[in-house]
């Protein structure tokens, strides 16, 4: 089988300016095609980062991944993404979705109507990004009396949705050009593609116009210890955060999560970090060896994936577990 899978990077900047954008060179040079920045308010500014790394790379695609719609309102964020398309040479990619829940309640917003903030977002973003102006839109959530954007984007500008929920992922089916799935395992995707395709059938679309995203959390290191003690504390942050739904998918009761959450919730990190089990790194996260990853990328793109985004941690040390990958992995997909 000729593989079509491509390949990303996340990054949570939380490390300087220059470190993130070193990585993001690197990830260029390593023949990663989409370079992902998380966007939480209390990390560095997304937008500065990815207008640096427009500057210092020539090919990889850069994108928020993903922004939400109740910071920053979507006429604003389309002139912002135009912006960064036209800084970047047409390598702009807007990811969009509901924005977590526990930092927007830390600022008093609630995410009121996330469905339908989303799917307006992304009609206003559309219309902008295509016809540079937006009139008379009347939504539940966003209204726009008449909007007008005095440049133009460069390239076309994809939009990907982050999506969980079974709604949500119908929406990306039916909306996007992409979804973006916080999963790594492959029962999570059987279900996501169940609903991605539900939301294609009803609007008419074909599956191959959505580019299907795991966003997955990945621990690449040659030595399988070292992987899963990088991959350990991002787990036990997952599987905390994870609705009981998810966790019963993975045979993970409720019950036995809760003296882990409870340890995370009172910052008592040793605790927390030695309730992860391996039932739960197995479900929650890529990692090993090289060739442990590239089998468990292999099935996740037999459930029908088209791009693996190596997502936190990446490996015990990023740079050198980019470097792994690219020269360990990504040849198994040519
Ligand atoms: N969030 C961030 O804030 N920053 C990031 O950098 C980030 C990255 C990221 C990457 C990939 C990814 O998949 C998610 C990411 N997220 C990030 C999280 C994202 O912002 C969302 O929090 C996350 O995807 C969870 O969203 P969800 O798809 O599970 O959707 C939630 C909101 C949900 O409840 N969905 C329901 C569903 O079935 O899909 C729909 C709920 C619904 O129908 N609501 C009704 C409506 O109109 O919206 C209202 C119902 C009522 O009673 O009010």
């Amino acid at each position: 089988m000729v593989s079509k899978l491509r390949f990303a990077v996340e990054f949570v900047p939380q490390e300087t300016y220059w470190q993130t954008t070193a990585l993001g060179i690197l990830a260029e040079k390593y023949g990663f095609d989409f370079c992902w920045i998380t966007d939480h308010f209390n990390n560095r500014s997304v937008y500065i980062i990815l207008s640096l790394l427009a500057n210092y790379t020539d090919q990889i695609m850069l994108g928020p991944g993903v922004t939400n719609p109740y910071l920053i309102n979507p006429v604003q964020t389309a002139s912002t993404i135009m912006s960064l398309d036209n800084l970047s040479g047409g390598r702009a990619v807007l990811g969009i979705g509901a924005g977590d829940k526990i930092t927007l309640n830390l600022l008093g917003i609630e995410r009121d109507k996330p469905l339908s903030a989303v799917k307006e977002s992304t009609q206003i973003f559309r219309t902008i990004f295509d016809t540079g102006k937006i009139k008379d839109f009347k939504g539940e959530v966003f209204s726009v009396e008449k909007a007008k954007v005095a440049f133009e984007k460069t390239g076309e500008i994809p939009i990907y949705i982050g999506a969980q929920g079974p709604k949500m992922l119908q929406l990306a089916g039916s909306l996007g050009q992409g979804v973006l799935i916080n999963a790594s395992h492959p029962t999570d995707f059987q279900y996501a593609m169940t609903q991605i395709k539900k939301g294609v059938t009803e609007a008419n679309r074909k599956l191959s116009d959505v580019d299907i995203a795991a966003y997955a959390s990945v621990s690449v290191d040659k030595k399988i210890e070292n992987a899963t003690k990088a991959a350990t504390p991002v787990v036990a942050f997952i599987v905390a955060g994870s609705p009981p739904v998810v966790l019963e998918r993975h045979g993970i009761s409720v019950e036995s999560v809760k003296p882990l959450a409870k340890a995370l919730g009172k910052g008592d990190f040793p605790t927390a970090f030695g309730a992860v089990t391996d039932e739960m790194l197995e479900a929650f996260c890529i990692r090993g060896t090289p060739d442990e990853c590239t089998k468990k990328i292999k099935a996740l793109e037999k459930v029908g994936i088209t791009q693996f985004v190596f997502g936190s941690p990446i490996g015990p040390k990023k740079r050198s577990s980019m470097e792994l990958a690219s020269k360990e992995i990504l040849p198994h997909f040519a």
